[in-house]
């Protein structure tokens, strides 16, 4: 037995849940304002302009301005506060480990001051470059430091969640790492490696140049970091639904996770194919060899598949709850799941979304498909019902045990939190199918397409009915937004009624279980242990296939100068 970290004890405990309190309720106050804009996007592709109204007006300066705001606010700000939170309280709960608070507070405090900071430009109309803040698009130096400080913060919590298991490594040589932390220590490790790109892009490229200390800085180059880490981004915001999907949601629905080893393997796979892929997003651009965008496009196809394994995995463990409970027939079981829990119904909703997200991701990589959809609102179909509900819609649904789990409040109404998440699902699929389809017709994604002057190029084309289901899955979401937040607000404000561990954490047992030691424990088990192994080959894999796309680049660096088009 080596050195024990200290176990968690109840002062910590609470210092622990008072923090995780602060990042889940501040990723949904961004979520709050950031979905507010949303249905006004959504009728613009209906076909209204309300950009006009003088109240509107005084809020917003244009289209894009609150545009950039639902982008950043959702995709960027949501997500990492709410995964930082989620993804230190359970490997520190599931180690039984005493993560630093002091450290652990500086980290917030941290990601808050730089969204703080990044907030003032984005207000001010000084940084309106969409999420993805494409070069030659300059916006505000404060905005490219405020984000850099925010990145920097979520790796601060990786860094810890790493440190925690290892010392719980070292004190429990030969045991196997317990499901729900091996997930979160993968998850973060493969943020380490995603996020490298993005860090390099805004370090040495974009704040030097805003702060004009370089003369220009290279659009071609920029974007191929910034989508190193956009594309693995998008598992950073799923992985921490997986976890959920497999280790709680079998317990929610009445039943038992499949395999423990299987889950590992899917995380591993995460862990080492979802960063070399980023020219799927590129197909487009020129002066990127073919024959790497076609090398992306397999490994697309090959991280499809821990999803695909998921896919069966928690759908074999969600049938195994309804027959337990007495379901019967090829799918009749479905009806046997505890549909009156709003937060299972929210998850396995997620689920159902993310079947029609994930074969459109399929296509999107797709190069043959790629050009029809490629800048289309079709993409913006896609991305509402794999980040916009697999993960959005699992995350609200979680807060519905999490918080009272937390606070010791409990959920105020029940039933608007069923009739929320309902909503938020039929608006979404609605939304999914008016965007996709607007997409095939030839509509662009991040175009003011109901302006009066660009209203006419869409007049000749036949898709009124796209474009209503739009603009009504707008609406439809609002109203769920409404209720979902009077729910969480509601709960928040209410006295604090019970012990908070009266909520446990829902861990389910497994069908085949990983077991407690090495020595005894499957090959599959034993391979998938080493993380840190893994994350160098991972490293490996991401050098060999973009060295040969950026070496050229940087040999070949432009100078272009900052354009504001705003
Ligand atoms: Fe994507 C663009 C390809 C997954 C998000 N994606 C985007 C953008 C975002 C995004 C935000 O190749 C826009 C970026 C921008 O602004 O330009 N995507 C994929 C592929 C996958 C994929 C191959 N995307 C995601 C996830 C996201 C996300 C996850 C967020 C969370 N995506 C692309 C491509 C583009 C793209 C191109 C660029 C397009 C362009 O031209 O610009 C795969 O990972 C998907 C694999 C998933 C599956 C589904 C598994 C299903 C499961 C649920 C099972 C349900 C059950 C329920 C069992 C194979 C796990 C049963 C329930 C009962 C009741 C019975
Ligand atoms: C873009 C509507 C919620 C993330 C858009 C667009 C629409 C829209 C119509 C396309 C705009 C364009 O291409 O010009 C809505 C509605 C929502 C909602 C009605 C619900 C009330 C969300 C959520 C997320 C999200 C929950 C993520 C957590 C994004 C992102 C973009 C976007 C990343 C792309 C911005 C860009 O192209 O720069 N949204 N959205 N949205 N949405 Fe949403
Ligand atoms: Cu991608």
């Amino acid at each position: 037995m080596g050195r024990s970290p200290a176990a968690l004890d109840a002062a910590t405990l609470t210092s622990l849940k008072k923090l995780t309190q602060y990042y889940i309720v501040t990723a949904f106050l961004a979520l709050l304002i950031g979905v507010l804009l949303g249905p006004l996007q959504a009728l613009n592709y209906g076909g209204v302009n309300v950009y006009d109204f003088p109240l509107l007006k005084n809020l917003i300066k244009s289209y894009y301005q609150g545009l950039t705001l639902h982008g950043v606010l959702n995709a960027l700000v949501f997500t990492q506060f709410f995964i930082s939170g989620w993804m230190l309280y359970l490997p520190a709960r599931d180690l039984n480990v005493r993560p630093n608070m002091r450290f652990a507070w500086f980290t917030y405090l941290t990601m808050t001051a730089g969204l703080l900071t990044a907030a003032v430009p984005l207000l001010t109309n000084d940084a309106t470059v969409l999420y993805t803040f494409y070069p030659p698009l300059e916006g505000s130096p404060v905005f490219y430091i405020g984000a850099a400080v925010m990145v920097a913060a979520s790796l601060l919590v990786a860094a810890q969640v790493v440190g925690l298991w290892l010392g719980w490594k070292r004190a429990h040589p030969g045991r196997v790492t317990p499901l729900v932390a091996y997930m979160s220590v993968a998850t973060w490790l493969m943020w380490g490696v995603a996020s490298l790109g993005l860090v390099i892009e805004v370090v040495v490229m974009l704040i030097p140049w805003s702060l004009g200390l370089t003369r220009g800085v290279d659009p071609l180059l920029a974007r191929t970091l910034f989508w190193w880490t956009g594309h693995p981004i998008v598992y950073f915001w799923l992985l921490p639904a997986y976890i959920s999907w497999y280790a709680f949601l079998p317990r929610q629905a009445g039943g038992r996770i499949a395999s423990e080893g299987l889950a590992r393997l899917a995380f591993t796979l995460f862990l080492i194919f979802s960063v070399p892929v980023g020219l799927h997003h590129q197909y487009a651009d020129p002066n990127v060899q073919h024959s790497w965008k076609v090398i992306h496009m397999f490994l697309t196809f090959l991280v499809a598949v821990p999803s695909l394994l998921t896919a069966f995995s928690v759908g074999a463990a969600l049938e195994d709850s309804a027959r337990a409970r007495g379901g019967r027939g090829l799918f009749g079981w479905v009806t046997r799941l505890p549909w009156g829990n709003a937060s299972m119904t929210a998850q396995v909703l997620a689920m159902v979304s993310f079947i029609f997200g994930g074969a459109g991701g399929i296509v999107n990589a797709s190069m043959a498909f790629s050009p029809v959809v490629h800048n289309t609102a079709w993409i913006p179909g896609h991305f509402h019902i794999t980040v916009g509900t697999a993960t959005t819609l699992t995350f609200m649904g979680l807060a519905f045990w999490l918080l009272p789990h937390l606070t010791g409040k409990r959920l105020a109404g029940p039933r608007a939190a069923l009739v929320s998440v309902w909503l938020w699902f039929a608006g979404m699929m609605l939304f999914a199918v008016g965007m996709h389809w607007q997409g095939l017709a030839g509509v662009p994604r991040r175009a003011q397409v109901s302006a009066a002057a660009q209203q006419a190029v869409y007049d000749g084309m036949n898709i009124a009915l796209p474009k209503l289901m739009t603009a009504v899955s707008g609406m439809v979401l609002f109203v769920a937004a409404i209720l979902f937040f009077g729910v969480l607000f509601r709960t928040l404000l209410s006295p604090r009624v019970e012990d908070p561990e009266s909520t446990p954490i829902p861990y389910s047992e497994a069908i085949s279980a990983a077991g407690e030691n090495l020595a005894g424990a499957s090959l599959l088990v034993r391979r998938t242990e080493p993380l840190l192994a893994l994350t160098a080959a991972a490293l490996l894999l991401v050098v060999l296939v973009y060295a040969p796309v950026i070496g050229p680049m940087l040999a070949n660096y432009q100078f272009v100068p900052g354009q504001r088009l705003w």
